[in-house]
């Protein structure tokens, strides 16, 4: 799927084992990069394990500047875990995707929830529109700040408030933890998820102190989850990743073998066209080969 993310065959395989999915907790763990968010994953991992949950771990590299060979150092933090506890793990980055990371994501946790994995941990760096786009595939999120990186306020504010379910402040052995639960707490204050009330739980890979409050709370927000409306948004979330996706194939494809469209990039690249014009244009383009093709995808 991954290596012909936009082909029919990758749709074909995804539907067809559709009816076999929607078993699996998702959750998703974000937030800034250095909060401890792999090593993490590396410590609770274990103790879902103990509950006799088969678990895997997709971590997602939007490959921004800032997490250059985050990959790698995901792999490292998490390693000793995964290879203990012969967890199944896969990296996902944007390298080739065409800007079809979520759908990659989505794919791979479909995929893997069909394979009967219980628990599927989703890593992704706070920031961007695409790490949120990835995590609303989440039936739980987990929001991972640390104190002192002053970044608290400012990551909540960055859009990750309206999706995370629980809010952890990793290395709570580190001075200014109680402070840094307080400022969440204080924000917190002032918004209710619904009838879900956020928690801030404080955790430290070094010391252990958290860690099976963090997992109770993730599978008390998992049983929590199965409310019509929280699915409901999920699916809902799906479809237009699917849709978005779809889209995408159609432009690039388009862009590829398409005469009339060719044409439009040329005026567009030589200035003859303005961009906007030139994007209305091949939209009707490729909405006449949909109405033309009628129940083939372009
Ligand atoms: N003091 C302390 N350091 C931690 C804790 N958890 C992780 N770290 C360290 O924080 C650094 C970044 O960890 P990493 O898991 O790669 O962060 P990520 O970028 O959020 O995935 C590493 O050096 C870890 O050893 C913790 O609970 N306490
Ligand atoms: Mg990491």
């Amino acid at each position: 799927m991954e290596n012909d993310l936009y082909s029919d065959r990758a749709l074909d395989l995804l539907k067809g084992i559709y009816p076999s999915t929607g078993h699996a907790h998702v959750v998703g763990i974000t937030g800034p990069p250095g909060v401890g968010k792999s090593t993490l994953i590396g410590s609770i991992v274990p103790l879902l394990m103990e509950e006799g949950k088969k678990v895997a771990v997709i971590a997602i590299d939007a490959s921004s500047p800032f997490s250059k060979g985050s990959i790698l150092g995901n792999r490292i933090r998490m390693q000793e875990s995964l290879t203990k506890h012969s967890v199944y793990m896969r990296s996902l980055s944007t390298r080739g995707l065409n800007g079809g990371l979520s759908f990659s994501a989505l794919g791979t946790v479909k995929i893997l929830d069909a394979a009967g994995y219980d628990t599927i941990i989703l890593e992704t760096v706070g920031a961007g529109q695409s790490d949120l786009d990835i995590m609303r595939l989440a039936g739980t999120v987990t929001v991972i700040l640390a104190p002192g990186l002053g970044d608290e306020i400012q990551a909540i504010k960055a859009g990750l408030m309206e999706i995370a379910h629980i809010f952890a402040v990793n290395k709570s052995d580190r001075d200014g933890a109680f402070q840094a639960i307080k400022d969440v707490q204080d924000i917190l204050m002032t918004s209710m998820q619904g009838d879900w009330k956020i928690p801030v739980v404080g955790t430290s890979t070094v010391t252990g102190e958290g860690l099976r409050e963090l997992v109770a709370q993730m599978e008390r927000h998992a049983s929590f989850v199965p409310s019509v409306k929280d699915r409901g948004s999920v699916l809902k979330n799906e479809l237009s990743l699917i849709v978005e996706s779809e889209l995408m194939k159609m432009f690039y494809r388009s862009m590829e073998n398409d005469r009339g469209v060719t044409d439009i990039v040329g005026e567009v690249s030589d200035g003859s066209m303005d961009p906007f014009t030139g994007s209305r244009r091949i939209i009707s383009a490729i909405s006449e080969k949909i109405n033309s093709s009628a129940t083939t995808l372009p």
